[in-house]
């Protein structure tokens, strides 16, 4: 086993306040979009959050660009530099093969290499045109501490050409964002770097006079939408934590059952 470096963790579908991990000891993620209908900037920081969190480097793949026009693919491409700042952004296509070569020269050797993004957006495409070498079924490899859970999520490995190592991932369709505030701090750093001159420290950047963050937006030198999509995290974030909190509450409440219990127990015999 590889000592861990980085986790890429999502909150555990359907249990509040658990976490499940996604994959480990990950450089980079490839946080893959496709510009027809899958195309959406917030979950774009949505997935950025998660990879700086855990440390890992995001690389922007848009994919499917042959059923766009160029207008169209520029325009996208635009939308996200403006909410999104010193991410490379790689357009690509499976069908057309543009950019492959360029994605390709990106992959460095002996890195690791990880594929984010929904289902349908070709990661499995992209994971075999990066590749001509075998599959390898990494049902083995499995990183995770909850094994018994995984059934669904089907993870394939493969080795690049150039010695790197490609980890493709479910989609995830409710990544939740755990223990985030680093990662919102990066993905956002423009909002939290104006926040600093709020009137109140303990700005929510919601109703307070005196928010430079809202200024900001209502002047247009934050974008809207971005802001929105920071309150709506942190808003989910403070939920998970405090989630987190009450099971933490509750273990220990049932730790100290059992104590009791068996302290009673044993006085009695
Ligand atoms: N037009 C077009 N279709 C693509 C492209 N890449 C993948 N697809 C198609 O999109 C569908 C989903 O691809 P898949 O690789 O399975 O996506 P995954 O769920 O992210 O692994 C398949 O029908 C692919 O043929 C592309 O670049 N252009
Ligand atoms: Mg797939
Ligand atoms: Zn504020």
């Amino acid at each position: 086993m590889y000592p861990r470096k980085s986790i890429i963790e999502r909150q555990a579908v359907g249990k509040q306040g658990e976490k499940q991990i996604i994959a480990t000891n990950i450089d980079y993620a490839l946080i893959v979009q496709a510009v027809d209908r899958d195309f959406n900037v917030n979950r774009i920081e949505r997935y950025l959050t998660i990879c700086y969190t855990s440390k890992v480097s995001p690389i922007i793949i848009l994919n499917k660009i042959d059923l766009v026009t160029e207008d169209e693919l520029s325009d996208m491409i635009r939308q996200v530099q403006e909410r999104v700042n010193e991410v490379p952004v790689i357009a690509v296509s499976n069908e057309s093969q543009v950019g492959l070569l360029e994605l390709q020269e990106t992959i460095q050797k002996s890195k690791t290499y990880c594929l984010l993004g929904s289902s349908g957006v070709g990661k499995s495409s992209l994971l075999n045109n990066l590749s001509r070498k075998e599959l390898m079924k990494a049902e083995s490899i499995s990183l995770s501490t909850n094994k018994g859970r995984h059934t669904t999520s089907h993870r394939e490995l493969i080795v690049l050409e150039k010695g790197g190592i490609l980890i493709d991932n479910p989609g995830m369709r409710e990544v939740g964002i755990a223990d985030s505030t680093k990662g919102l701090e990066i993905t956002f750093n423009g909002i939290v770097d104006v926040s600093k001159d709020c009137k109140f420290k303990d700005c929510t950047h919601t109703t307070e006079v005196g928010c430079a963050v809202i200024e900001a937006v209502e002047n247009g030198s934050i974008d809207r939408a971005s802001y929105e999509n920071f309150l709506k995290m942190e808003k989910e974030k403070e939920h998970f934590e405090s989630t987190v909190a009450e099971k933490r509450q509750k273990d220990k409440d049932f730790g100290k059952m059992i104590k009791n219990f068996k302290k009673s127990n044993f006085n009695k015999y």
